[in-house]
């Protein structure tokens, strides 16, 4: 049985559990705490030498990255599709995915760190609308990325701002995707993945101190 190496709390990681759920398919799921440093053990590290979960073993294969474990998931298991067929949203659906991992996710720090968004600076508030403003557009009409079904699209970009949301970002401007985000919150794959309240808290305050952490290291060097 194909292996899920995650963390229950780690967002990334939840790209693949929600795929895993979405095309029902089989698998044991195997946690690796950071918090207890089991990401650095040589056992881990023999599978990821960049010591991140998500890691996939299936049968002699092991994979790496999120995005490639996805789209390897979608060729081994094709239904129910979580892929488009047609050639533009094909290249809308990685839009969204690369725009999230590159453009969206590198602000959780930022938000992180601020209580609430009032506290955020201009550079990230203004960031964070552009991200939004492209989603906007890239949605349209639709009622996911991909077009009427869920797609890979709706999975990277819905993980990434399901934790914003929580991390006090609002969509209150962005009323296109506040419906979507709705939408995808809804579905038994985001339920069965959302940390409760005790251990989002949890994960707030070790993200927060790991941060904190590097911030004192680099002011030191
Ligand atoms: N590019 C990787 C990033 C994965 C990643 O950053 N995972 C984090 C958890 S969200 C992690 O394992 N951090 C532990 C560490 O870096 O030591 C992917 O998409 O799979």
């Amino acid at each position: 049985m194909l292996k899920f190496y995650h963390h229950p709390l780690s967002p990334i990681a939840r790209r693949v559990w929600i795929a895993l759920l979405e095309k029902e398919i089989p698998f044991e799921p195997v946690i690796v705490n950071p918090k207890e440093g089991e990401q650095l053990k040589p056992e881990f590290l023999s599978l990821n030498p960049f010591h991140h979960v998500p890691v996939v073993v299936d049968g002699d294969l092991r994979i790496l990255e999120s995005l490639a474990i996805l789209d390897y998931l979608e060729a081994k298991h094709p239904s129910p599709s979580l892929m488009p067929q047609e050639p533009t949203q094909i290249a809308k659906m990685r839009m969204v995915q690369m725009v999230t991992t590159n453009e969206l996710i590198t602000k959780i720090p930022a938000l992180l760190m601020a209580s609430n968004s009032s506290e955020l600076d201009k550079a990230t508030v203004q960031q964070i609308t552009t991200v939004l403003d492209f989603l906007t557009e890239q949605l349209g009409d639709s009622a996911y990325f991909g077009g009427d079904n869920l797609s890979l699209a709706d999975i990277t970009a819905g993980t990434a701002l399901t934790l914003l949301v929580r991390l006090s970002l609002e969509l209150k401007e962005h009323r296109a995707i506040a419906a979507w985000h709705e939408r995808i919150i809804a579905r038994d794959s985001w339920q069965k993945t959302e940390p409760d309240e005790d251990n989002f808290k949890i994960w707030k305050k070790w993200v927060s101190s790991m941060l904190k952490r590097r911030q004192q290291q680099m002011a030191r060097s």
